[in-house]
């Protein structure tokens, strides 16, 4: 087996390995990036900027991703399985790749898009279904040093020309459609649709995936299969810089528009291999699956690169959890003998609503680790899970991180670290988490509660945000000088665990995808009828977080109109963003709760939205404080 950093195997280690990394972070991220295959070595393991948030890992280093994810394992695995894909439908075909086969076939999409013009540094976009050409056009991007920039098949066409545009991309990737349960859905038809108004592409490669006709547009659509039968099965890895962009990843911000996330090359690989292996402890012979889509940076890191860097056996799933009925994540399991398992507490949430008899009727024996992202874990799911899923004997880490963080912050790992429900835990090695006052004063102590921060960089840092530093400069770094800030609120226990509060932002989390409210607010005021809207959040059972807007319409709205206005808002949020961020309610209102300088207090909006009225606080500021009554008494 390819040398590499061993992994921790006990709390103690544990504990010594963290003060390690603290102590003498160059020489312990120097260590942990041994046994990859380097062109040329690093000159300077860390350039650190925490101000203007300039941090550079590994550089002067050269390298290829793909080399280290698929070249590098093939002497000692290259027959084992790298990639399982398991379809929509139980009943049809799946596909199994060796790290032989993927190889090939990484190399093979890598020539098409040679052969397509796509030159290291150029931008390509990816709108399509939980295929394996999904795996494989990720990683084929990276083996010729293009940047990958992977859209959630579920955004509308103007979201993905939006992060066309914004990305500059030359290319985008697709396929005919996409199955998501029952559903069929015409992809190529949205691809179509959203570059009408992207002047920048000029190459549309479609895989074909369903079978359906599609417009080919001449002279800009190709299908892949025709380009695949001239394309070779090798390919030489492009030589990347340590700092060479690998990807953009667009997520919601407070603020405006979603900006591009960047990550680059070596701290990333080094990040995503180092939390991987630590936090899951995947042997040599497992199955690990993790169920988010590669849209997401939990696809990306931990379905992708994070598993193939490690050598491990992943297995990537198209469908939804209750189709063909809400037994589906189980069969799979048991199908595929699967041993670690990852996924959403929304997933839990909406199983767990479901008869048991879904969950007990299959033996899940495979088991062995669990885990969960994206949102906090209610204590109830916590306790379903581990009860009904991993029946009693799997430790779950409740892995906490970000778009912007790479990889894994703080979690458990698994087996290892003291578990407390609802509690991520301990930071992995490398991260130096602090809880600040508004203010910006690092709390001391255990048993406390503030902001979390990071106070020291990590490997897989945010780089910038695409076309505009200062953008993330201001986000990341500008808050509290000096530390990276995160946007959440936690908490940390009498023993030192974190517990994620939640967002301290405007940022919404709805089954683990977030959204600014602003974002929310600038679709709902594309809509004819609306003059002004507020969004907020508020408790919802299975999705965590609902959306809640509060929309001010031209003209007084009749009781008998309002569905239909409701309902052309909803069609707005559709088209401008996408299904998933429909609104759970929206309420028609004459005003706004405003302070006499203008600002909406959301305070209260959040309060009537969550059903506590009780005690709005000081209403005092608010210019008109009447409109707070009809609010309450028009509440969903
Ligand atoms: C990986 C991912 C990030 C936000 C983050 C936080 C929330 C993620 C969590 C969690 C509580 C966990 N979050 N993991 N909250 N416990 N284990 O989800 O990235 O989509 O960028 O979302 O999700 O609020 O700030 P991303």
């Amino acid at each position: 087996m390819p040398a590499q950093h061993p992994r921790i195997h006990s709390f103690a280690e544990y504990e010594e390995t963290y003060r390690r990394s603290v102590d003498n972070p160059e020489q312990f991220w120097a260590e942990a990036a041994e046994g990859f295959t380097w062109r040329r070595k690093w000159t300077t393991v860390l350039k650190a900027d925490l101000v203007g948030g300039h941090n550079e890992w590994y550089s002067g280093a050269k390298l290829n991703i793909t080399e280290n994810c698929l070249d590098r394992h093939l002497t000692a695995r290259g027959n084992k399985l790298a990639l399982i894909w398991e379809p929509n439908d139980p009943k049809t075909r799946q596909i199994r790749y060796t790290y032989r086969e993927l190889h090939q076939h990484v190399c093979q999409f890598a020539n098409v898009l040679l052969n397509n013009g796509v030159e290291k540094g150029d931008r390509v976009c990816l709108y399509m279904p939980m295929i394996p050409q999904l795996a494989i056009a990720v990683l084929a991007c990276a083996r010729i040093g293009a940047v990958h920039s992977v859209i959630f098949a579920g955004f509308s066409a103007t979201a993905i020309a939006d992060r066309v545009n914004d990305a500059q991309a030359t290319v985008v990737l697709t396929s005919d459609g996409l199955n998501r349960g029952p559903k069929q859905i015409p992809v190529k038809r949205v691809v179509d649709e959203a570059l009408e108004n992207c002047p920048s592409v000029r190459r549309v490669i479609v895989v074909e995936h369903l079978g359906w006709p599609v417009h080919m547009q001449e002279g800009r659509d190709v299908w892949y299969h025709d380009e695949a039968k001239e394309a070779a099965k090798t390919c030489p890895a492009e030589e990347m810089d340590a700092e060479d962009m690998l990807f953009i990843l667009y997520t919601s911000g407070s603020t405006g528009k979603p900006k591009g996330v960047v990550h680059t090359t070596a701290g990333y690989m080094v990040w995503a291999d180092y939390t991987f292996r630590n936090v899951f402890q995947v042997q040599e012979n497992d199955v690990y699956w993790c169920t988010a889509d590669i849209g997401w940076v939990t696809g990306h890191s931990y379905l992708l690169y994070g598993p193939l860097l490690s050598g491990a056996t992943t297995l990537m799933f198209e469908g939804v959890p209750t189709y063909p009925d809400a037994g589906r994540f189980w069969e799979v399991i048991d199908k595929h003998g699967v041993n670690v398992f990852y996924t959403a507490p929304t997933a839990i949430r909406s199983l767990m609503a479901t008869p048991l008899d879904n969950v007990l009727s299959y033996s899940l024996d495979s088991l062995r680790v669990l885990g969960t992202v994206g949102e906090p874990i209610n204590e109830e799911a916590w306790y379903w899970y581990h009860q009904h899923v991993g029946k009693e004997r799997c430790p779950i880490v409740d892995t906490w991180w970000q778009t912007e963080t790479g990889g894994i912050m703080i979690s458990a790992l698994a087996g290892i670290s003291p578990l407390r429900p609802t509690h991520a835990g301990q930071p992995l090695p490398g991260v130096q988490p602090v809880l600040l006052t508004q203010e910006g004063q690092e709390i001391e102590g255990n048993d406390q509660e503030g902001y979390l921060a990071i106070k020291f960089p990590w490997p897989g840092i945010i780089r910038t945000t695409y076309g505009d530093h200062e953008r993330a400069r201001q986000t990341y770094f500008g808050a509290y000088p000096g530390y990276y800030f995160t946007g959440d609120g936690a908490r940390r226990d009498e023993n030192g665990l974190y517990r994620i509060i939640g967002r301290v932002d405007d940022v919404i989390n709805v089954s683990g995808h977030r959204f600014g409210t602003a974002e929310i607010e600038n679709a709902i005021n594309q809509n004819a009828h609306v003059v002004e809207s507020a969004v907020v959040g508020y408790p919802h059972d299975v999705k965590g977080q609902g959306i809640y807007a509060f929309v001010i319409c031209r003209e007084p709205v009749s009781k008998s109109d309002a569905l239909h206005v409701e309902a052309s808002i909803i069609e707005t949020i559709v088209a401008e963003i996408g299904k998933i961020a429909k609104p759970d309610k929206i309420q028609l209102v004459s005003g706004l709760p405003k302070t006499r300088s203008g600002k909406i207090m959301r305070r209260i909006l959040r309060k009537v939205a969550e059903g506590d009225t009780s005690n709005l606080g000081d209403t005092s500021t608010l210019l008109d404080p009447g409109v707070v009554e009809e609010i309450i008494q028009g509440k969903k």
